[in-house]
């Protein structure tokens, strides 16, 4: 824990940033949104990973800061787009918690004219898992507000296909850990195609958009869009960049 403490300054000390990784409609694969993924410009070690320093920042407290930075971070980004790109934020657990971040979501829409249906929000499974009924007062007020949900890592977590039933999503995003077997021989596949083609058509039927996360050959991207899923991330399709980069992509895809 020895981030801990750095951790509780990053937002005052500039030293977060967020990428921006395409979301592109399949099968046209044009420009549909970005999914914004932070990352920590530590001035000692470099660029930190959130896989590394946001459980930290949950234990420590110091997401709840972070998690409200992201948030209007991402917004005021995603208002200089088109109407037509989305954005995609990630949201821990710990943040939805907290009534907190249904203000700082209105605020943000409030000061930077941004309509809701142009912001996701980004729940693993996990994290939909209480028993407290609290989770899911939260993704109704997240409802609320007019912001679309969605369920990351799908297939990864601890997961129930009553919470697809329970709670209305709007997405689910299929684990990378799918994809990569996807496409791929038989030995690597081990049933990774039959999940994911059940995940879609399963998802089709109850109205709910798909993303394939991780996509990261053309093989890979042919089986997921002969199953119908109707976005596409990955490498093949698009790094994780800049938010100078991002804008220069939606004036080219305009
Ligand atoms: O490329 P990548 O290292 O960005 O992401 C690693 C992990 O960190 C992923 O599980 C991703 O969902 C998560 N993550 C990325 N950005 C954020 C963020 O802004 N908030 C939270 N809570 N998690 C994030
Ligand atoms: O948990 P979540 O799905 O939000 O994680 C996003 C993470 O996945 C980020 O770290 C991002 O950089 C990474 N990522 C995005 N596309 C690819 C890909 O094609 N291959 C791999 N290995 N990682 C990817
Ligand atoms: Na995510
Ligand atoms: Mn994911």
């Amino acid at each position: 824990l020895a981030f801990a403490e750095d951790l509780a300054m990053v937002v005052e000390r500039g030293q977060l940033e967020l990428h921006y990784q395409p979301l592109l409609a399949l099968p046209d694969r044009r420009l549909a949104g970005f999914e914004a993924l932070l990352r920590w410009r530590h001035p000692d070690k470099g660029m930190i990973s959130p896989a590394e320093f946001v459980p930290i920042a949950e234990a420590s407290g110091a997401i709840e800061k972070i998690g409200a930075w992201v948030m209007r971070e991402a917004l005021r980004e995603a208002a200089r787009w088109p109407e037509d790109v989305y954005v995609s934020v990630n949201v821990s657990p710990v943040q939805l918690r907290s009534p907190a971040i249904l203000s700082q979501i209105r605020r943000a829409l409030a000061d930077f004219g941004l309509s809701p249906e142009r912001v996701e929000i980004e729940i693993t499974e996990t994290a939909m898992v209480d028993n407290s009924g609290q989770i899911s007062a939260m993704l109704a007020g997240l409802r609320a507000l007019g912001v679309r949900l969605a369920i990351d890592d799908f297939g990864t977590g601890y997961s129930s296909l009553a919470h697809l039933r329970e709670f209305k999503v709007d997405r689910i995003k299929i684990d990378r850990s799918f994809i990569s077997g996807v496409g791929e021989g038989p030995d690597e596949d081990r049933g990774a195609s039959a999940v994911v083609r059940a995940v879609i058509g399963m998802a089709r039927d109850m109205s709910i958009d798909t993303t394939a996360e991780g996509i990261e050959t053309s093989g890979q991207l042919e089986r997921v869009v002969g199953f119908g899923c109707s976005t596409g991330q990955g490498y093949l399709l698009g790094r994780p960049m800049t938010a100078a980069a991002a804008g220069s992509l939606v004036k080219s895809s305009g």
